[in-house]
């Protein structure tokens, strides 16, 4: 099966070694460097002395706004020439974020994208660009393989005590959770209906840093203009 089929077929792809270890080096750094400048929406109220690790660590968004090194990995060739393998079709940006997932801190409970994204016709698909590795002990992504070919589910209340986000997609039986376990420069993609989150960082000493990236094809007629503006990836 060839890797648009399996995209097509499973809802994901993972691509092993799409960035270098020197480039998963540099974004970590520059992420530093912005977390410490504290000008990426996210981090303005960033608290060193919190408890709650997600208070000192809050995921950024849309750092591609302020910082050319986080615009280029949104448009980075490599990326962008298999992402629109995957859709069949031209693409553009919509979003990134950094996650840093420090040491205890909460996963994000089950949901899909395009439930926030809105994106018709079609749908988004996401780069999550494991900057490290990713396994069981720091709170590996977690997807539901198939679940994209299911329409855009309603939201429910999910367990706190798990999840920075508070309600979650409860998906049919029918599909298992698989855990995706990467390493540094690994890139998952997955479509924007594919069940997905991740449990809690339960390690005592380590980060899970993740660079993610939304974009939506080209030719989408309606996505939320909350994500403005799109981001020409060629
Ligand atoms: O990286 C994670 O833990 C969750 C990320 C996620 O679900 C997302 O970006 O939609």
């Amino acid at each position: 099966m060839n890797v648009q089929n399996q995209y097509l077929a499973h809802g994901f792809v993972v691509c092993k070694s799409l960035l270098s270890v020197n480039e998963c080096d540099q974004i970590v750094e520059r992420a530093h460097e912005l977390h410490q400048q504290k000008n990426i929406a996210g981090c303005f109220n960033s608290k060193p002395d919190a408890e709650d690790p997600l208070e000192v660590y809050p995921r950024m968004m849309h750092p591609h706004r302020v910082d050319p090194l986080s615009l280029h990995v949104l448009r980075h060739p490599r990326i962008v020439d298999q992402l629109e393998t995957l859709l069949g079709e031209p693409a553009v940006g919509l979003q990134t974020m950094i996650y840093w997932k420090p040491p205890q801190a909460l996963g994000q409970a089950l949901h899909q994208d395009d439930f926030y994204l809105q994106t018709q016709p079609y749908s988004c698909i996401s780069a999550w660009i494991a900057l490290e590795k990713t396994d069981a002990e720091n709170g590996a992504l977690m997807i539901c393989p198939g679940s994209h070919l299911e329409p855009v589910l309603e939201m429910k209340a999910t367990d706190p005590t798990l999840s920075f986000t508070h309600t979650a997609v409860r998906p049919n039986p029918q599909y298992s959770t698989k855990m995706v376990e990467m390493e540094k420069g690994d890139i998952l993609f997955f479509h924007g209906r594919l069940i997905h989150g991740s449990l809690p960082n339960r390690s005592v000493n380590r980060f899970r840093k993740t660079f993610i990236c939304h974009y939506i094809p080209k030719r989408s007629t309606s996505y939320n203009k909350g994500y403005d503006p799109k981001v020409e990836l060629r």
